[in-house]
């Protein structure tokens, strides 16, 4: 792949709606816009997840700017691609950092798919047409305010709701919310909110007939979630504390989880991505793909990503206007009867709408090959 030039748009974005979680609340977003250009002019696109401080993961936007800009590229400068899976194996000499990683292969992924003129989820292996999604909300200031707000989106057609929970926000909130919707899935995400000593207390989830809950206990932990999955009936999904194939393996030999949310930044990438979808087909565990508050670029990779066979729960790549006044990429994503028609056309699918990108753009570096 004959990569000309890398260019990184720095770009602030306003969510339409603070978003809450066990760690506090967020509405603004600052990220990177990566692009891949090669010498016919095909533009690749990835986008990066980390945000502006390290309360999810160790990584924040600076930190993988200068990951970016002082390790990765130069490493792509010095190498050959003739496949984008060879990036990651390229990266390994680099530890961790893996969303600044994935911010870079992304683009290439996108670049790779557009030389050969096919879409991103074919060059995947996906398959879907269309993907099934739910919706992730946070934590809201009242339980009326919840319900309201699930009122809303299962209205827009949303099937399955995710519900951020965290101590003294959990049991008593959830079984309103069962009480309402008898027969709607649901899921809870505690981003790492309780301990063991709240094993007691979590036991009561079993009665509410969840799809799952969420990293529950500590990110690095996948010790504690085994004791805990052996008490609890509902299955524990992991997503901060898996990483990469590796750990993957650790924590399904240990009984950790019985579920994986795959985020393609978290795991450092799409190559990885798959091959941890790979394992977990071949294992019969469960996947799904998470989500990040991305911009259209981002959501657009989720979605590619999510046509593979093993993808069997919803995920929570929601439609454009869920998060953004105007997007950043054109069509924007729809979603109907909780479904997102998969796009036909090569890499991404969608157009990125220039005009967005700059009005929400704040600075670019540019990167010759
Ligand atoms: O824990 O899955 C999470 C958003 C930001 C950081 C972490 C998480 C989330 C979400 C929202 O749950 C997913 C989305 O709508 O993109
Ligand atoms: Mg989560």
């Amino acid at each position: 792949i004959p990569i000309k030039q890398i260019k990184l748009h720095k770009l602030e974005m306003r969510l339409n709606d603070p978003f809450t979680t066990s760690f506090g609340t967020f509405q603004d977003k600052e990220f990177f816009i990566t692009e891949a250009i090669d010498d016919d002019g095909n533009r690749g696109f990835g986008e990066s997840v980390a945000f502006s401080s390290p309360w999810y993961s160790e990584e924040t936007v600076q930190t993988s700017l200068h990951v970016i800009e002082d390790f990765l590229i130069k490493i792509l400068q010095e190498n050959e691609i003739s496949h984008p899976d060879d990036v990651s194996g390229l990266f390994s000499s680099i530890r961790r950092n893996n969303m600044a990683k994935a911010a870079l292969e992304g683009a290439i992924w996108d670049l790779y798919a557009k030389r050969k003129k096919i879409p991103l989820a074919q060059a995947l292996g996906g398959t879907k047409k269309e993907i099934d999604v739910g919706i992730s909300i946070g934590i809201q200031p009242t339980v009326k305010d919840l319900l309201h707000t699930i009122d809303h989106y299962v209205q827009e057609g949303y099937k399955r709701i995710k519900i951020k929970i965290k101590p003294d926000r959990d049991i008593d909130v959830l079984r309103e919310v069962r009480a309402h919707y008898p027969d709607l899935p649901i899921m809870a995400d505690a981003n790492s909110a309780y301990t063991l000593n709240d094993m007691h207390h979590l036991q009561q989830l079993d009665e509410l007939d969840l799809m799952m809950i969420e990293q529950p206990l500590e990110h690095d932990d996948i010790v504690d979630h085994a004791k805990l999955q052996a008490a609890l009936k509902t299955p524990i999904c992991l997503d901060e504390s898996i990483h990469s194939l590796a750990d993957t393996k650790k924590a399904i030999q240990l009984g950790s989880c019985k579920i994986i949310n795959i985020k393609i930044g978290r795991v450092g990438g799409l190559t990885e991505a798959k091959r941890i979808h790979d394992f977990c087909k071949e294992q019969g565990i469960t996947v799904w793909c998470g989500g990040m508050l991305e911009a259209g670029v981002g959501r657009a990779h989720n979605i590619a990503l999510t046509t593979l066979p093993q993808f069997i729960l919803p995920g929570d790549t929601a439609g454009s206007s869920r998060y953004w006044e105007r997007d950043i990429i054109q069509p924007e994503v729809i979603v109907e009867n909780g479904l997102i028609k998969v796009p036909d056309r090569p890499g991404i699918g969608y157009e990125i709408d220039d005009v967005a990108l700059e009005k929400y753009t704040v600075a670019v570096k540019t990167f010759d090959f």
